[in-house]
């Protein structure tokens, strides 16, 4: 790993709102005394209803976390209303169409008015405080539109995807029982339409098929496509918004009332329910966005991911919003009409602070420098990365090439769990290292410990935990809580567990190293492997799956399958395209597989366990480090997968 060191930038540091002294002042007080430091930092949002009570959380036993539990608020109040006075006329959301011709400014006060209306709509058809309501959409603004309308009344929103499948929304709706659907006619991302409302229709049925009936689909009219209308059920989104009155009271809601549930990948079973709740989410997300991002007033912000993930809720729109920023939606693709995408559109909107993932950096990298050289990017500040490991030579590409060694880049490490970043550079304070997401955030205290769960002080590899709450920190899985108990708590006990492996330098700097549970992370997105072996395993031909990840040039990881097909049946190509599809139509095209190896037998222990270290080990092509095979009930399966390996070099 590089260990170059970069100091704070003389640029950075002289426009900060953190110098190094007061990011180890404030780190110090965070920790020592959390219930006075979040008790200011809580003010940060308006209350109408102040909070008495700050923090209280415990990892033991039931595990409860609650933050701020007297107060009284409301998130689009906060996002929308108390800016109106100051900057009702500014841009809230700068919205840059998958067409370069398309783009929207949309001022606070039109914000305020799109959002009241909809939240009436919502109310007219009976969506009431606490409700479940999903959003399947593209990256338009009545998506932002759409969660901020819920947070108005209180309602929870289960935000899908839109790349995901008609099973995978199924899945969704059905598990917090949502009866009102919020999507759009299609979606355009890279020039090509996706069905939304076909794929709505059709999860609906299979939700029916499971007892949930979905009573209404509200539908944005993005493309004018036609597709199916079930009248009584689906309501026209431009009719309905035009029917109800622009204004709508905010909901009085407690800080721990539910915010929104996003559905999220673990090393087991279906997706979890991740539930975060409402004051302590969006202090949390909002600081983070103002410190990590120094996001000063009047700054254009961009941040590429898609609503569909933690990262669009928190910093796209909660963090951004709540703070009165101008906060940049992309509809489109980095590659699409060219690789120069991204770098036209930053000088375009003249974007100053500017978050992407490093899959889409590696994407670019391979393009080469001139379809970068060719635009200015004069107006970038501040580089963000998030979503995986970024490796040192992309960070470096992103740095030199696309920075010109002008903006510092925040390298931010969060989950879905997490609600806001935890461990982050901030841009200036912090010297960064490429490919270190560097220090911990205030308030939050990581730990390494070892598989048994000792303790690692110093310069240490192990896996990461975090010992005590922040405000941000899911509550509970939807609908589950021994679930949440056993994912996150009962590792290590009383110490959340993030899943991650990581490694402390000297300095101190934490540098995360990956997954060390069976979550995949694909292009950023978050796979288990036990749901892409489910998917394989519906399949008519196959008897048995497993399913490993291995290191992939653009993606992080690829997705390697293992598959064994049932008595009589034969492997063969166009069965591979087959299976390739079937996993597409089961989750969605981000878990398409990668490599599929037809293996009559998979390495198991005598008790039965598939011993996914072999096969890791295989699909890495590194095969001369088994390591211990002893314990296989059939040795010799071992021999046959490595002889038709699929990533021979
Ligand atoms: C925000 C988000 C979480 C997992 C996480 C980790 C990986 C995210 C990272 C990173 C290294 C970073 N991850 N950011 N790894 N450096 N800066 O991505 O949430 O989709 O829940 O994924 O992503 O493995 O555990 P989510």
């Amino acid at each position: 790993m590089s260990e170059k060191v970069y100091p704070v930038l003389a640029s950075a540091k002289k426009s900060a709102l953190i110098d190094d002294d007061t990011y180890q002042n404030w780190y110090k007080q965070s920790i020592k005394d959390p219930e006075k430091f979040w008790a200011k930092h809580g003010k940060r949002i308006d209350w109408f209803k102040p909070f008495t009570k700050v923090k209280n959380t415990s990892f033991q036993g039931k595990v409860a976390i609650k933050w701020f539990e007297d107060g009284v608020t409301n998130v689009s109040y906060n996002c929308i209303d108390r800016h109106l006075k100051k900057r009702g006329d500014q841009v809230a959301i700068i919205w840059e169409g998958d067409n370069p011709y398309l783009d929207k400014k949309i001022t606070y006060n039109e914000l305020y008015e799109q959002v009241c209306r909809l939240a009436n709509v919502l109310k007219k058809h009976g969506v009431k405080k606490g409700d479940r309501v999903t959003i399947y959409m593209p990256m338009i603004p009545e998506a932002s539109y759409a969660m901020l309308a819920c947070t108005r009344i209180g309602a929870v929103h289960s935000v899908v995807f839109g790349g995901f499948s008609p099973d995978a929304l199924a899945g969704r709706i059905v598990d917090c029982e949502s009866t009102f659907v919020i999507t759009a006619d299609e979606g355009m991302r890279g020039g090509k339409p996706i069905p939304l409302k076909d794929n709505t229709d059709k999860a609906i049925d299979i939700a029916a098929r499971h007892h949930v009936r979905v009573k209404n689909v509200l539908v944005v009219r993005r493309t004018g496509a036609k597709t199916g209308w079930a009248p009584g059920r689906d309501l026209w989104y431009h009719e309905e918004t035009q029917s109800v009155k622009p204004e709508c009271k905010p909901e009085r809601m407690k800080a721990e009332d539910p915010l929104f549930i996003l559905y999220t990948s673990g090393s087991t079973g279906k997706p979890k329910g991740v539930l975060h709740t409402t004051g302590g989410y969006l202090v949390y997300a909002a600081m983070t966005h103002q410190y990590v991002f120094d996001y000063h007033d009047g700054d254009i912000y961009w941040c590429t991911a898609d609503v569909g993930w933690v990262t669009g809720h928190s910093y796209i729109v909660y963090g951004p919003l709540a703070n009165g920023a101008t906060t940049l939606m992309f509809e489109g693709v980095p590659n699409y009409p060219s690789v120069s995408r991204f770098w036209e559109v930053i000088d375009k909107h003249k974007v100053n602070i500017f978050y992407t993932a490093p899959t889409a950096i590696r994407a670019l990298m391979s393009a080469g420098n001139d379809p970068v050289a060719k635009t200015s990017r004069k107006s970038l500040r501040i580089l963000g990365s998030v979503g995986e490991p970024i490796n040192p030579e992309a960070w470096e590409w992103y740095y030199q090439v696309v920075g010109e060694k002008r903006s510092p880049i925040v390298d931010t490490w969060w989950q879905t769990e997490t609600g806001g970043i935890l461990i982050t550079p901030l841009p200036g304070a912090t010297a960064l290292k490429p490919g270190s997401a560097t220090r911990p955030f205030f308030g939050v205290q990581p730990q390494l410990v070892d598989n048994e769960g000792n303790v690692l002080e110093g310069a240490a590899d192990g896996n990461l935990c975090i010992t005590d709450s922040w405000p941000g920190q899911m509550r509970t899985v939807y609908g589950d809580h021994k679930r949440f108990i056993e994912t996150y708590f009962s590792t290590y006990k009383g110490k959340y567990f993030t899943g991650d492996g990581c490694r402390r330098d000297k300095d101190g700097y934490y540098w995360i190293t990956g997954r060390v549970d069976d979550v995949l992370n694909v292009s950023g997105h978050r796979m288990g492997t036990a749901e892409v072996e489910s998917a394989l395993v519906s399949h008519d031909t196959v008897s048995e799956a497993a399913v490993v990840g291995y290191p992939h040039d653009l993606k992080g990881q690829g997705i390697y399958c293992y598959v064994t097909l049932m008595a009589g049946l034969e492997g063969t190509d166009a069965l591979r395209k087959d299976l390739v599809a079937h996993v597409r139509k089961e989750i969605g095209p981000i878990a398409s597989p990668d490599k599929i190896q037809f293996a009559p037998g998979l390495p198991k222990t005598r008790s039965g366990k598939i011993m996914r270290r072999i096969l890791r080990k295989i699909a890495e092509d590194d095969f001369g480090a088994l390591g211990d095979t002893s314990t296989l009930a059939d040795p010799a399966v071992v021999d046959d997968l490595i002889a038709n390996r699929q990533n021979k070099k």
